[in-house]
């Protein structure tokens, strides 16, 4: 059935179409169905928007991205199905490759997401051939590029599950978080965590991008004192609140 533009949820319907189709084409794996729903239910309790702490963390993001010297885009299943086009789009603003990192690894998903990725026109793509990996991870998603998230500064991992955040950030990378849940360990690990739906923040971000790498005025200092005045914890705390006094309005 294909979901008229007129339903009131059509977003979020046109959104599970996507993850559906997804799972049957091989690109998304099965535990992505669930993982997208526990997303659904945080993004119920913000009311569906980018709340202020998240495009504060957006802005922080953005600066850390524009310094970065390596920076490096994190691709899984979901995230490529839901944005391929706006990943495609920051990689070009970044020169940053796109590194295909599965924590379901099959090479059957992998070289149907590169092929996925080349339809769309990304032309920095890595992750087929890993030749390295991340210390204390004992999963596939350890394996990775030395060209890659290995030799990596800066890294951005939307829909993270976990303890890889933890392990990058224990190789000294900076790393740039996208999830819904303030609560899961990748968004208080992370250096910052953009909590807030991928579709929503992915475009936001590289509007951030362009503007920071834009200003003629901006210094790297400029850049820095951004990135250095943002502090997760405390967005974390600031976006809990924001959801507690949603809920306690309706
Ligand atoms: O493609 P693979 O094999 O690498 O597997 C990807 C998944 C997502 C299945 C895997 O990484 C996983 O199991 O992740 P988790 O542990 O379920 O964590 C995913 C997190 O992303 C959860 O905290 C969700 O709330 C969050 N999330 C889900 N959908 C979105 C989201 N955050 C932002 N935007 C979304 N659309």
């Amino acid at each position: 059935m294909s979901v008229p533009e007129s339903h009131p949820r059509y977003h979020s319907l046109k959104m599970r179409e996507l993850i559906i189709e997804g799972m049957e084409k091989g690109l998304v794996a099965k535990a992505g169905l669930i993982a997208h729903g526990r997303g659904e239910a945080f993004d119920y309790m913000m009311g569906e928007k980018s709340l202020p702490p998240a495009i504060r963390a957006s802005r922080a993001a953005a600066a850390m991205l524009a310094s970065a010297q390596k920076p490096v885009i994190s691709v899984n299943g979901n995230t490529a199905v839901l944005a391929v086009r706006e990943l495609v789009e920051l990689s070009g603003l970044l020169g940053a490759p796109l590194e295909i990192n599965l924590f379901y690894r099959t090479e059957e998903r992998i070289a149907r997401l590169t092929e996925f990725l080349e339809e769309h026109s990304a032309s920095n793509i890595l992750g087929a051939e890993p030749d390295n990996k991340i210390p204390g991870l004992d999963h596939d998603r350890a394996l990775c590029c030395a060209d890659g998230i290995y030799s990596a500064d800066v890294i951005l991992v939307p829909l993270e599950d976990g303890d890889r955040a933890k392990a990058l950030a224990d190789m000294g990378k900076m790393t740039i978080v996208i999830d819904l849940n303030p609560l899961s360990r990748s968004s208080k690990t992370a250096t910052i965590a953009i909590v807030d739906e991928l579709t929503r923040a992915i475009p936001m971000l590289a509007a951030n991008v362009r503007e920071l790498k834009g200003l003629s005025s901006q210094s790297p200092a400029d850049l820095d004192k951004i990135v250095g005045e943002f502090d997760n914890q405390k967005n974390l705390s600031d976006i809990i609140q924001e959801m507690s006094g949603y809920l306690s309005s309706i």
